[in-house]
């Protein structure tokens, strides 16, 4: 079977890598719509060397479209998707509309690829910071349990989308022409909060808007997204997880500190490289003699997530340290979209 295939988002960071990974993936594509705003309309993309008009998006342009990868923003999520099923269509959608709906499966497949058996016409895709952490501590969990994860992100500008991503770049040219960058702050932290602060040569421990409790609702994402994937039960509380969430000004690729606590105290370093070394999705970067360890730098444009800097917390046996780099528009987003698309086709499950 061939499927036509729509693109949610075609424009954006995220939807023009969908349109890289699709083009590199095992989804036999009978035809490709790409869809973005009104303002988007009439602009020419490439797919497979061939022009492709952008449409606007409107729930009749998901007529007769098999399969949709989706990453437009929560809202057009929620008011699209709902169209696109009645018409027949399979999401995969990477925004966080439907992610913490009991019957929408969170699906990392490298960690929980099974639970997409259970979709009822939409699969959502985690948050990218949850993914590469899940990545990581999936084979670790399997061999040796896990009972407790403490993360502190350093994430990129992307993240936050392509106009972010501009915004960083503008500041950092300002700064350095000896320019005041406040004003350039138009985005960052995030478009949904009143102030905007400048990202350029700056940190900002604020990824989207607070909670009740003062945590970001980025950090709540990273708690509630990796229970619902690794425990595959939003309720059931046995991995205990809490995060600090910053900006860093970076382009492209999350780095994540990672530390962890297994159920076997007598656990070693060597173990956990060792179940590492082959795990699925993960390249193991961990030389410190030779200076070897992730770097974002590194990661832009790789499927892979990549982990090292492993340490024992010799104070508190079964404890560890580790740090954690992916692409965020790939298998943060693009790749992982597209990765459980093929796991849809592969597992006959549309
Ligand atoms: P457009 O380029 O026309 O604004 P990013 O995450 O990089 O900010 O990209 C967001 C993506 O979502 C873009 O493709 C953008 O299209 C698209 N988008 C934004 N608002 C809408 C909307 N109301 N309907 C459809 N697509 C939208
Ligand atoms: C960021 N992680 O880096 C966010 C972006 O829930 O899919 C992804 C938001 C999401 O800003």
């Amino acid at each position: 079977k061939e499927y036509n295939v729509a693109i949610l988002g075609a424009t954006g960071a995220v939807g023009t890598r969908m349109i890289q990974q699709l083009e590199q993936s095992t989804i036999p594509v009978k035809s490709l719509k790409l869809l973005a705003s009104s303002r988007s309309a009439g602009k020419q993309l490439q797919f497979k060397g061939q022009p492709i008009t952008v449409e606007e998006a409107t729930p009749d342009a998901f007529n007769g479209v098999d399969l949709v990868l989706s990453s437009a923003g929560g809202s057009v999520s929620k008011k699209l998707l709902p169209e696109a099923v009645k018409r027949g269509a399979v999401c995969v959608d990477n925004t966080s509309a439907f992610r913490m709906e009991p019957d929408v499966p969170l699906v990392v497949p490298e960690v929980n690829e099974e639970a997409l058996k259970n979709h009822h016409g939409i699969v959502a895709n985690p948050n990218c910071s949850t993914i590469q952490m899940v990545v990581a501590l999936e084979p670790i969990r399997q061999a040796f349990g896990l009972k407790q994860v403490i993360v502190s992100t350093y994430q990129a500008a992307s993240g936050a989308g392509q106009s972010a991503l501009n915004e960083l770049k503008h500041e950092a040219q300002d700064y350095l022409d000896g320019k005041d960058i406040q004003e350039d702050a138009q985005i960052l932290p995030t478009k949904g909060d009143k102030k905007h602060y400048p990202l350029a040569f700056n940190l900002l421990p604020q990824i989207d808007v607070f909670e009740a409790d003062d945590y970001s609702h980025e950090e709540w994402k990273m708690i509630h997204e990796t229970k619902k994937i690794m425990l595959n039960d939003m309720d059931a509380g046995d991995i205990k997880v809490t995060a600090t969430c910053v900006r860093v000004p970076v382009l492209i690729a999350h780095g994540e500190s990672v530390y962890f606590t297994v159920d076997d105290p007598t656990v070693t370093v060597d173990q956990l490289r060792e179940v590492l070394q082959g795990a699925p999705g993960v390249t193991l970067q961990d030389d410190p003699a030779h200076q070897v360890y992730p770097q974002p730098l590194n990661a832009v444009g790789k499927r892979d997530t990549f982990v090292g800097r492993l340490r024992a917390d010799a104070e508190n046996p079964g404890s560890f340290n580790m740090w954690v780099v992916a692409d965020n528009l790939l298998k943060g987003a693009a790749w992982n979209t597209v990765e459980n698309a093929e796991c849809l086709v592969k597992d006959g499950l549309f």
